[in-house]
């Protein structure tokens, strides 16, 4: 069976690698995070560095739509009367000058429904494609895509979108502790710090792939092409 060129370990570890039972996760390809005016643009951050996963994620996806692959898109993102905002992350946002919940050029900053939460329209989901809709930044964390991924027989996750250290981050530790198959893709993945996002590689593959596997969007096109 084709497996996938990755480190620290060929991945899946065992060789358990079909179409039906894996599935392409983007993880909040949305205008707060990568877009003009959005969340991160209004916290000053450098845009260039999420939005560098954009063009590699677009061909991955394309390769992924060809072959079937099960496809799930995630937004972060509260509802408009902000009941599922925690106070304390309303409270630290509004510290850096990008308030949760408050208007921001792109609409209200990370509020369902508002322009800045839209994932962007180079890589807009289909209709047939899941979306996960979360309120915090695992996408394991109030949200069924647990039951979704059960259901659906998909036990190895290929893991991209923004931001490395964070959202991504946390959903492998999350899919990892429950036993899902992972591997993140370093060029599918951005940071808002250089720096935080080759530690979060290099974190991955520390103690034998202590979350999973790394590995590049061009290894998975190849390896799809197999399958
Ligand atoms: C953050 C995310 N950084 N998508 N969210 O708040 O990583």
């Amino acid at each position: 069976m084709p497996t996938l060129q990755s480190t620290p370990y060929l991945w899946p570890f065992d060789q358990d690698l079909t179409l039906k039972n894996t599935a392409l996760v983007i993880i909040d390809m949305q205008t707060d995070f990568c877009g003009f005016g959005g969340y991160v643009d209004k916290m000053g951050y450098d845009l260039s560095l999420t939005r560098k996963p954009i063009e590699p994620i677009k061909a991955l996806l394309s390769k992924a739509r060809e072959k079937g692959l099960f496809v799930i898109h995630t937004r972060e993102g509260h509802r408009s009367d902000l009941t599922d905002l925690p106070p304390n992350k309303r409270w630290r946002s509004q510290q850096i000058g990008a308030g949760i919940g408050d208007v921001g050029p792109c609409g209200r900053i990370l509020v369902r429904g508002e322009r800045g939460w839209e994932i962007i329209p180079e890589l807009a989901p289909l209709p047939n494609e899941l979306i996960i809709d979360k309120p915090g930044k695992g996408s394991f964390c109030a949200t069924d895509l647990e039951l979704i991924l059960r259901t659906q027989g998909i036990r190895n996750l290929i893991l991209t979108g923004i931001t490395t250290d964070v959202c991504v981050h946390t959903t492998m530790r999350e899919a990892n502790d429950r036993g899902f198959e992972c591997v993140m893709l370093e060029d599918c993945t951005g940071a808002t710090d250089q720096g935080n996002h080759d530690a979060a590689v290099k974190m991955i593959q520390m103690q034998g792939g202590v979350f999973g596997a790394v590995s590049t969007s061009s290894a998975v096109i190849h390896t799809l092409s197999l399958l």
